[in-house]
């Protein structure tokens, strides 16, 4: 089974066309599959499978009709929706959604998370999915592997997004990654799963969208570096419909004791 899981804040202008995105990838994608039995081992193929994709919306408090959208989203691909009363942050609706997850995953299913601005094209889903299929934890859909690139970003963002990804690198060198801060990425739930179990209600400490990176430091000691990769990106900003929602300043210094503290834990085994 594939969970994907969309964080959204006032995405009233992008859920439902993100979501008809994603549901017309997966038709694309549903012929072309690999055997179901490699796939996901522990489900049987057959009529009592309605979809092979669950989206998981966590509406984190939106003033606008992102919930409702969502909610009366109706096609191949199942939806559920899940309310925070007011506005709890990119962590807490993360943290919300992973445990709504974890719940009912299988350890052999998979967790995709992605922005829910239609900067994150859907269909880079299903090129995570194979990198995972063979064999792969965690992989990322990255903007500083060769062939991914940012599209339509202005400077002081592509800035924030550059210079953290120098700072993880300067501070964690030995870490096989470029790009900590995207939040684009597929995951085995195993791994998720384990990395829950160790932090519980310590998953999200970081404040601001430092939570993005701070969940691939958290998960990174849970498996081994030569299961963890990248596939180049490409962030199409001039895709988004509305303004960043990314407290800048919280974010900067919200990552910038996250690495000091991360370092500690690539010292031992696991955190
Ligand atoms: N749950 C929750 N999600 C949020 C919040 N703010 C933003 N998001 C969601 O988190 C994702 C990332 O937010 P964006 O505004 O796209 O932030 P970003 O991609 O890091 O930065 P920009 O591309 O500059 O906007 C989107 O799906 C948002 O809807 C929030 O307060 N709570
Ligand atoms: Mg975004």
């Amino acid at each position: 089974m594939i969970y994907v899981l969309l964080p959204a804040y006032n995405e009233a202008t992008n859920i439902s066309n993100l979501l008809r995105m994603l549901s017309e990838e997966y038709a694309g994608w549903l012929p072309l599959k690999p055997e179901s039995g490699d796939l996901f081992p522990s489900h049987e193929e057959g009529a009592g499978l309605p979809s092979l994709v669950h989206v998981i919306v966590v509406n984190d408090g939106s003033a606008d009709s992102t919930g409702e959208q969502a909610r009366s989203f109706q096609d191949s691909i199942e939806v559920t929706v899940l309310e925070h009363e007011s506005n709890r942050g990119l962590g807490a609706a993360l943290s919300t959604g992973i445990s709504f997850i974890l719940e009912r995953c299988h350890d052999d299913d998979f967790i995709f998370t992605l922005d829910a601005d239609c900067t994150h094209h859907p269909r880079y889903i299903f090129q995570l999915l194979n990198r995972l299929n063979q064999g792969f934890d965690i992989v990322v859909a990255s903007r500083f592997v060769p062939g991914g690139k940012e599209v339509g970003v202005r400077f002081f963002r592509r800035l924030l997004s550059h210079g953290a990804g120098w700072c993880y690198r300067l501070f964690l060198p030995s870490l096989p990654l470029r790009d900590f801060s995207c939040g684009f990425r597929g995951i085995r739930a195993s791994i998720l799963r384990k990395t829950y179990l160790h932090w519980n209600r310590r998953l999200f400490e970081a404040p601001g969208f430092a939570c993005t990176g701070e969940l691939m430091l958290k998960m990174l000691p849970h498996t081994q570096p030569h299961r963890v990769t990248e596939i180049p990106f490409e962030l199409h900003y001039e895709q988004k419909g509305g303004k960043s929602k990314m407290p800048a300043l919280q974010t900067i210094l919200g990552t910038l004791m996250l690495l000091m503290r991360a370092r500690r834990w690539f010292r031992k085994e696991t955190p």
